[in-house]
């Protein structure tokens, strides 16, 4: 299996997040693709390459053009403000203030309108981390554009977490929904995306709601008690269109194997039945047991039988990389995955 591979990524390297009121370091760290890379080279998985520039044209595809014009600003910006550390943002319109009201002039405040929370710093080199890590993904679906079965995409940052016009989560750039919508571009008449990180990918979720030529299925931590809180329901099924092509699998902290790949069964069948041209996997593995945010109880061979049963269901797969903070043992599990599924 092809996987592209940026250095890029290093670019990003936030110092902190806000978690239990204290600034903490950033679980996203760049050890975490240091560590996948290494093992995908010790297990001689395929050969590793850069990504090619597709330019912003399909960023836009899926992003707001003012969201994407203030990622690229927003340090240069902070800087001539004569600031050094990282941004985070601090206020954000909740319920019945104007969401969609006049959009701030001051930084600060459209760091609330673009950003739903306090866990994604953005540093001086976040604006080319975020968009090499989309042509990483872009290289990889044009990969498989151009024949191949499967491709890895190695992204960092990760991206289901950011919507068309937000960030948050670790996220800013949404990745998959990018090589999703780059394949309909070209011809695909209908994609799944199946996410299999620890949380609900909120942002695809937004970006595909209404559209019936992509399917969306998520397993993930109940949103009652797991981040990001406010999406993942089991009734969350579309609308309009989109009515019966989204699909959530909220389980509890706790769940391991035998619930978690129950809901990948069901993912699967529902998949299948969609006939689509295209999958794209969101690869998150921070389903692992050690994960020090997350409280599945996934074990590092359960990643080789997940990826025997994506390989199941015969389509051109698409593998994304998303969340997994245990950074020693995120190597084994993520390219057990793309072992189990090339069998
Ligand atoms: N106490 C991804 O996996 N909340 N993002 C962490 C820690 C943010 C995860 C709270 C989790 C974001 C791509
Ligand atoms: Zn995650």
């Amino acid at each position: 299996m092809l996987t592209v591979y940026s250095d890029d990524h290093r670019l990003h390297f936030g110092q902190s997040e806000l978690v239990d009121g204290k600034l903490q370091p950033c679980f996203e760290m760049p050890s975490r693709a240091d560590t996948v890379l290494a093992r995908v080279r010790q297990q001689e998985i395929g050969e590793v390459i850069e990504p090619k520039d597709f330019g912003l044209e399909p960023i836009l595809r899926v992003h707001d053009g003012a969201y994407v014009e203030f990622l690229k600003g927003a340090w240069d910006r902070w800087a001539a403000e004569g600031h050094s550390c990282d941004m985070l943002p601090s206020t954000f319109p909740a319920r019945r203030l104007r969401r969609d009201g006049p959009i701030p002039t001051a930084l600060h405040g459209q760091l609330g309108h673009y950003c739903f929370d306090t866990e994604a710093p953005i540093t001086a080199g976040t604006w080319q981390a975020v968009y090499s890590s989309a042509q990483v993904a872009l290289t990889a679906q044009d990969h498989i554009r151009q024949g191949a079965n499967t491709a890895f995409a190695l992204c960092r940052p990760p991206g289901h977490h950011a919507g068309s016009d937000f960030m948050g989560g670790y996220c800013f750039f949404n990745n998959a929904a990018i090589v999703t919508q780059a394949f309909l571009d070209q011809g695909a008449k209908r994609v799944a995306i199946l996410d299999v990180d620890y949380h609900h990918g909120n942002g695809t979720q937004e970006l595909f709601y209404d559209r019936a030529d992509v399917l969306f299925a998520s397993i993930h931590g109940d949103p009652l008690v797991e981040y990001p809180y406010y999406l993942g329901h089991a009734d969350e099924r579309g609308e309009g269109a989109g009515t019966g092509f989204n699909h959530n699998y909220p389980l509890p902290h706790g769940t391991g194997w035998a619930g978690w790949s129950a809901a990948l069964d069901d993912a699967c069948r529902k998949i299948a039945s969609y006939a689509p041209d295209a999958l794209v996997i969101s690869l998150g593995v921070d389903t692992y047991k050690d994960d020090p945010i997350s409280k599945f109880k996934l074990d590092s061979p359960d990643y080789l039988v997940m990826g025997q049963r994506i390989a199941a269901l015969g389509l051109p797969t698409l593998f994304i990389m998303e969340g997994g903070y245990a950074v020693e043992a995120i190597g084994v599990n993520a390219v057990n995955v793309l072992q189990g599924y090339e069998g």
